[in-house]
């Protein structure tokens, strides 16, 4: 099975809700418009050199050079470009009637800490271990304590920077119960490559069960 090298707890062609499903979209979109962008350019290749003996000097080389260089990138370019900006309009954390939880995180060096402000019976906080109500559109907001680092569940969807003094927002939705693993994108000193985070999701009833066992945090 030759993609059996696509799926594992980080791979981004894995997608297991909306926004990764959305990313992983366009990265096929983008390898198809780029096979059959090669495609053509090794026909011609192959028909310049076959052709060659028998015509040594191209005949209208400005149609040739107009048609290979802006024609043919613009039709192949555009529909990609119009593709890629509605997946990034798709991704963005527009207010929606639908119920969203609301999720903080802090990324420091070299840890994950996240707070459930809206946790029935008062905030609940966790280290390095997110968890989430499957089927439900979450927006995390994430910030940082000291320097940038880059929050990204890759199966889920894609990433954010944590900024200190800043705070960003993503929206993600896991479709299923299930363990997802997340990781610190962005190059943040010596802990790095350790700071990664296990990620939850719980189904509905589960959800609230798991955040009571959580310890408490301020209001
Ligand atoms: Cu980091």
């Amino acid at each position: 099975m030759p993609l059996a090298g696509c799926s594992g707890p980080l791979s981004t062609l894995d997608p297991a809700g909306p926004s990764a499903a959305a990313i992983a979209e366009l990265w096929w979109a983008m390898l198809a418009g780029s096979i059959a962008l090669f495609g053509l350019v090794m026909t011609l290749l192959l028909w310049t050199f076959l052709r060659a003996n028998a015509h040594p000097s191209s005949p209208r080389p400005k149609l040739w050079l107009a048609g290979g260089g802006l024609v043919l990138p613009a039709l192949v370019l555009t529909p990609l470009l119009a593709y890629g900006l509605l997946t990034g309009e798709r991704l963005l954390a527009h207010p929606r009637a639908a119920e969203v939880t609301r999720i903080e995180v802090e990324a420091r060096q070299w840890q994950w800490n996240f707070r459930y402000p809206a946790a029935a019976g008062g905030p609940r906080m966790s280290v390095n271990e997110l968890h989430l109500p499957a089927g439900r559109p979450v927006d995390l907001h994430v910030g940082s304590a000291d320097v940038i680092h880059g929050f990204w569940i890759p199966r889920l969807g894609g990433k954010i920077d944590a900024i200190p003094g800043h705070i960003n927002v993503i929206r993600l939705s896991a479709d299923r119960p299930g363990v997802y693993r997340g990781v610190c994108a962005e190059f943040c000193g010596g802990g790095h490559t350790a700071m990664d985070f296990r990620v939850e999701a719980h189904s509905d009833d589960s959800y609230e069960d798991r955040l009571r066992e959580l310890p408490r945090d301020r209001p």
